[in-house]
């Protein structure tokens, strides 16, 4: 086939700094292809594109400047991002990478289909790529849409180490389009990766500069009054967390990045009115989730992490780290336009134009006001209970499986007398903490009927049970007592997994359709590398996520939310899943400790599936952060509700406090990684998912 034409490098000048300061420059660039430029590019490369079947890469030191001050980046064929590599369904694509690092690199192609040796994560699917070698990467087009590729070594992605990846369909392209565009967005940071990772283990909230202040507090009395206020900052006091902890790193140290381009930079697309374009946006950031809008233009939403889905039509969308969605537009106007794209803690943009003339310019738009996390985003929602007088209340069929871990101290249950609480079902129940009720008055209550099997570790301690005579307990089931972890029977039979996490069996909800599991927190949970439970997580389906839940009312925007996503053609695998993986997503903000299920990575052992099995994967975020997750090899296919149509991603985000269920068909051999795909998380909150 067709040769791809060699890239014109724009090779670094040896410069002396670049020795003085380390980074053994001098032996990256041995190596390097001949005809090297000794001018130093007064001006940032820009990405090209490759087109072809074969390839071959150089992962390189460069000089950029985004911000005033030089630093080195690491690019791909002298570019940051590398060049936009441009596939066709069907090929088979051979990729020589040659290392010219002082380190060792690799790249994963995100969002590919291909077999475990070709995913291009150290570790697990090969040995990496040393100094001065070239590896060889060949696998056949199996999909087409648009994806990215970026380093799983170290901290190169958050270095420049990153790239767009287009593959034309073999079979028409359902979405016609005039231009066709791709938009990458990223986030710069003059600092070195492993600075702000240190700093970030050193504070969790180091770059969080939108931390309360005195002032914050008056004008937070003036609003609200004393005892709300206090009520409030009680809660964020005691977890020794911020309302404010959108982001881990923000706008203090980033300058976000549109196609390689600083705001001030403005990348530019050009179209004629009434043509239509086509906007291939690929989050290629290390840790940045951006809401992404065109003021004055509807956008049609056409394809998500590479695959076509039925078109909707939105003014705002979220685009969570490694996601990508494709929109289309149809400026009628003579006029430019700006695409923007604020980070989800709004300190910072990216911003380019889309215009008629390259003269034109639009105006760039005020960021929406800041969000604050709320009790919603740790998965709960009691504020503001008041017990008082409530008797003569019918409880009777509630199910509260599993609401181990609730703090329900400073109850006043007073005057409660008379209620019929019979045919509860209290299955693990384990870990609550009802110290400090004062039960006075309760004579009467019938408690018939109750199941409280696996209500271990409850501490009911300092209760004040007087008068509470004429009580009626028979027919409780057991109760356990200091076995916190116990499983209630319902909703399907949890195993106690251990590392294996929470698995179910029956009573699965029928594909397409998420979960309805009893949500079990592991014995490995109740540690000090997790801060926080959810012990009644919402579902993030219909979620538009925080700082956007309010802009259809505020702002008369249409934001997408994962419930609208449709794919656009019929599911493929339509079995049922034979069980469902229950994994919780975790996290000590203040120690800036990740994991799952309480277990980082180094301590896990990987998660087995059966070659051919369809599972459920059901994602419980026990933490306040936004948490874009990724499964390799395989798709991720979400449940949103309607099996017909189940739209495959590759990435999902799941909201703060948060759970959201997806179907696995485990259709490839091998060892995959598992992972978040905020880059500072990722040493913790990954797991091998093998495949056997
Ligand atoms: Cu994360």
């Amino acid at each position: 086939m067709n040769r791809t034409r060699e890239p014109q490098i724009a090779l670094p000048a040896l410069s002396r700094r670049r020795f003085v300061t380390g980074v053994a420059a001098g032996a990256a660039l041995l190596g390097m292809p001949a005809g090297a430029n000794s001018a130093v590019p007064r001006a940032n490369p820009t990405p090209q594109t490759l087109r072809g079947n074969q390839f071959d890469l150089h992962v390189n030191y460069q000089p950029v400047n985004f911000t005033g001050r030089e630093r080195t980046a690491v690019a791909t064929n002298g570019s940051v991002p590398g060049p936009i590599l441009r596939w066709k369904e069907g090929e088979t694509v051979t990729l020589n990478v040659t290392n010219h690092l002082a380190h060792d690199t690799s790249i994963h192609w995100h969002g590919i289909i291909l077999p475990t040796g070709m995913d291009g994560v150290p570790g697990l699917s090969f040995n990496g790529i040393r100094p001065g070698e070239t590896f060889t990467y060949q696998f056949e087009l199996n999909q087409s849409g648009t994806y990215w590729y970026h380093s799983h070594s170290d901290f190169q992605e958050q270095q420049g180490h990153y790239g767009s990846i287009v593959i034309d369909p073999a079979e028409p392209d359902p979405v016609a389009c005039d231009r066709d565009y791709v938009v990458i967005l990223s986030d710069w940071s003059d600092e070195s990766p492993h600075d702000i990772y240190a700093k970030l283990k050193k504070e969790g909230h180091y770059y969080n500069r939108r931390r309360r202040t005195a002032g914050d507090l008056w004008d937070e009395i003036r609003q609200k009054g004393v005892a709300q206020t206090w009520q409030d900052r009680k809660m964020w006091n005691e977890m020794r967390m911020s309302d404010r902890d959108i982001s881990d790193v923000t706008g203090y140290t980033y300058t976000y990045l549109m196609n390689g381009q600083t705001p001030d930079g403005n990348w530019m697309a050009q179209f004629k009115r009434g043509e239509k374009v086509r906007l291939r946006f690929i989050n290629g950031s290390a840790m940045s989730i951006f809401d992404i809008r065109i003021p004055g233009l509807k956008m049609t939403v056409v394809a998500s992490d590479g695959q076509n889905i039925e078109p909707v039509t939105v003014d705002e969308f979220r685009i969570g780290v490694a996601e990508t969605y494709d929109v289309v537009v149809e400026p009628v106007d003579d006029r430019a336009y700006t695409l923007f794209a604020q980070t989800i803690d709004r300190s910072g943009f990216a911003r380019g134009t889309l215009t008629p003339h390259p003269e034109l310019r639009a105006e760039v738009p005020a960021m929406d006001y800041a969000p604050v996390l709320t009790h919603r985003d740790m998965g709960m929602d009691h504020s503001g209970h008041n017990m008082g007088g409530m008797s003569g209340m019918d409880h009777s069929d509630h199910d509260m499986g599993n609401m181990g871990g609730m703090d329900h101290s400073d109850h006043d249950m007073g005057n409660m007398g008379g209620m019929d609480h019979s045919g509860h079902d209290m299955g693990s129940m384990g870990g609550m903490d009802h110290s400090g009720h004062d039960m006075g008055s309760m004579g009467g209550m019938d408690h018939s009927g109750h199941d409280m099997g696996s209500m271990g570790g409850m501490d009911h301690s300092g209760h004040d049970m007087s008068s509470m005579s004429g009580m009626d307990h028979s027919q409780h089931a057991g109760m356990q007592s200091g076995n916190a972890g116990q499983y209630s029977l319902h909703g399907g039979r949890p195993e106690l997994g251990g590392m294996q996490g929470v698995w179910f069996t029956d009573g699965l909800v029928r594909a397409g359709h998420g979960s309805n599991s009893p949500i079990v927190h592991l014995p490995s949970e109740y540690r000090y590398g997790v801060d926080m439970r959810s012990e009644m997580p919402g579902n993030g389906l219909n979620d538009p996520g925080i700082g956007l839940r309010d802009h259809d009312t505020r702002y008369g925007r249409r934001v997408l939310t994962y419930a609208d996503i449709r794919n656009l053609t019929p599911t493929i695998d339509r079995r049922e899943p034979t069980r469902e993986l229950q994994l919780h997503l975790t996290g000590n903000m203040h120690r800036y400790m990740w994991s799952m299920d309480g277990i980082k990575f180094n301590d896990a052992e990987p998660l087995m599936l059966k070659y051919g099995e369809r599972i459920r994967i059901t994602l419980v975020n026990d933490t306040m952060m936004t948490h874009p997750i990724h499964l390799h090899g395989m798709w991720s296919e979400l449940e949103t509700g309607d099996s017909e149509y189940i739209p495959r991603k590759h990435t999902i985000i799941v909201q703060p406090g948060s759970k959201i269920s997806y179907l696995v068909t485990a259709d490839a051999y091998g060892r995959w990684a598992y992972h978040c795909h905020l880059l500072y998380h990722m040493p913790g909150m990954f797991r091998e998912v093998r495949v056997v």
